[in-house]
């Protein structure tokens, strides 16, 4: 029975672990009555959000002011294997230590994958997720409409609400999974492994167009003069690309996870980039952005749902889209029978 939302609200902004869970698994659920309460809570959580960080900005103006960031949301990416929990870990504690709070969510962009991966990574990180400061959420992912994980923007707001002020959400690049991350990130890190030149031609131009960093992992032992010149590749490789922030040309770093070398004066750098983006207004105008594009998506995934839970429609669907894929009916044509039904 989960609390109702007022409740829980309060529960989570003490910082309620407890609360945080429930919390999330609500926001979670497909469960139509869930989603009522969920989207109660985010709604509190916003309000209170805007009224503690931007009501006197707004005063004085009509314009609705956006809210300026506080926590940090950082994406880290990376092919399995790459060290990305290592890392996460690593620098996790290092972070607490700081003084910081920090969450840990992981998109799994595979349904296939199991419990059993989650379950590796939770000891991967075993030292940081018994350390108070931080938080660790596996995080399955929802195909059902409109792409994966679609709810971990809103588990991002939740967290923040709970009081941690670094967001790290870790997911396995598989070329769909960086886009996703990307949007509800501020910056999106790329870890990559120590390789010979023909290896970065496997990284797609778009993924790369995403990078706000890259992070060259595994410079120890043998492999630390193959990391300098793979970091040598990935930052030539990126002087060709327009960078995602102008005028900012994303930093190649080297580090290793296992021996915990170079991530403080990474993360010294990523740090200073976000400020920088905070402080010239970009991050602001981006999570504008982030969420006008979570307001479309989820107008879409409405209105396909809305679609397939009529028998009228979904049968039309299923007629148009025979007819579409034999190719006697264009796609835009089938469409607009369709939203003519939609209408009536
Ligand atoms: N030599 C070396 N090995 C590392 C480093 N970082 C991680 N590893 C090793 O690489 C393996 C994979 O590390 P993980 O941190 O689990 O990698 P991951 O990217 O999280 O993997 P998935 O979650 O399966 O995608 C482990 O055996 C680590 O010990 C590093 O900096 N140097
Ligand atoms: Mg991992």
């Amino acid at each position: 029975m989960t609390a109702a939302p007022e409740e829980l609200a309060s529960e989570l902004r003490a910082g309620d672990r407890r609360a945080l869970a429930q919390a999330i698994t609500l926001v979670e659920s497909t469960r139509p009555d869930h989603r009522v309460q969920a989207n109660e809570l985010l709604d509190i959580l916003c309000a209170s959000s805007l009224s503690s960080s931007s009501r006197s900005e707004a005063a004085g103006s009509s314009q609705p002011t956006a809210k300026r960031p506080t926590a940090k949301r950082i994406g880290i990416s990376g092919t399995p294997g790459v060290g990305k929990s290592t890392l996460i870990e690593s620098l996790g504690l290092h972070l607490i230590e700081q003084g910081h709070r920090v969450a840990v969510l992981a998109i799994d962009p595979s349904s296939v994958r199991t419990g059993g991966s989650i379950m590796g990574d939770k000891t991967r990180m075993s030292e940081l997720s018994r350390s108070s400061g931080a938080f660790i959420r596996p995080s399955a992912s929802q195909g059902v409409l409109g792409g994966i994980a679609n709810r971990t923007g809103e588990v991002i707001s939740l967290v923040e609400a709970a009081g941690y002020d670094i967001i790290i959400v870790e997911t396995v690049g598989v070329g769909q999974s960086e886009v996703a991350v990307a949007s509800v990130t501020d910056l999106f890190v790329l870890l990559v492994a120590p390789a010979g030149g023909d290896d970065l031609q496997g990284i797609k131009r778009g993924v790369m167009e995403l990078v706000d960093a890259v992070l060259v992992n595994k410079a120890d032992g043998d492999l630390v003069n193959l990391a300098a010149h793979t970091a040598t590749d990935y930052q030539h490789a990126l002087s060709f690309l327009r960078p995602k922030n102008e005028g900012h040309v994303p930093p190649v770093m080297t580090c290793s996870a296992l021996s915990n070398t170079g991530i403080e004066a990474a993360w010294t750098v990523i740090d200073k980039l976000w400020s920088t983006l905070a402080e010239e207004g970009l991050l602001t105008d981006l999570r504008s952005l982030q969420a006008r594009q979570a307001f479309d998506r989820e107008v879409e995934a409405i209105l396909v749902h809305r679609v397939l839970e009529s028998e009228n429609l979904s049968s039309s669907y299923s007629e148009l889209q025979v007819q579409v894929s034999t190719g006697s009916l264009a796609p835009s044509s089938a469409a607009a029978t369709l939203s003519a039904l939609l209408v009536r």
